[in-house]
């Protein structure tokens, strides 16, 4: 395999195991606010990117390339509130895809047919997960300061299951 195409896997990797940890400091800070449904749909996201990341591990070994487990980034976040939160998912996700993107660009140059197709499923993963904070935002600001809504809509987006 092209080297530069499984550098970029393999920081892929770790971005999603970062993402796994950026959600879940999203989940605690909801914990902490005692919005119960909202730190359960980011601890699934959470587990999600996990998945994320061992898809990308699985797929360098099955290629017989190495992972080479890096350091995962702290997670450095102050949030204020909910919209707070749901902006900085938002603006995350807009990163991966773009990372996403870059390796993609990589594999065609490097005339990486497979992995081109292993890449279709995250391309379209990132449609998902962009419209899903899009939405999220969009329903933290019809709630606007109304703390009954907000606490109606916890109730809502605890209902995620997967
Ligand atoms: Fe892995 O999709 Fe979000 O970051």
């Amino acid at each position: 395999m092209d080297k530069k195409v499984v550098e970029l896997l393999n920081a892929q990797v770790n971005k999603e195991f970062f993402s796994a940890y950026l959600y879940l400091g999203i989940s605690k800070f909801f914990t902490q606010e005692n919005l119960m449904g909202f730190a359960s749909w980011y601890r699934v996201q959470a587990e999600e990117e996990q998945e994320h990341a061992m898809k990308i591990y699985n797929y360098l070994l099955e290629q017989d390339q190495d992972v080479t487990l890096d350091p995962i980034n702290a997670v450095d976040i102050k949030l204020k509130d909910a919209l707070d939160a749901a902006k900085e998912a938002d603006k995350h996700e807009r990163y991966i895809t773009d990372s996403i993107n870059k390796i993609m660009d990589a594999a065609v140059a490097a005339k990486d047919y497979r992995t081109q197709l292993f890449l279709n499923w995250f391309i379209s993963e990132q449609e998902e997960e962009e419209n899903n904070s899009k939405e999220m935002i969009a329903k933290i600001e019809m709630v606007g300061k109304d703390k009954k809504s907000l606490y109606l809509l916890d109730k809502e987006v605890g209902g995620r299951q997967g």
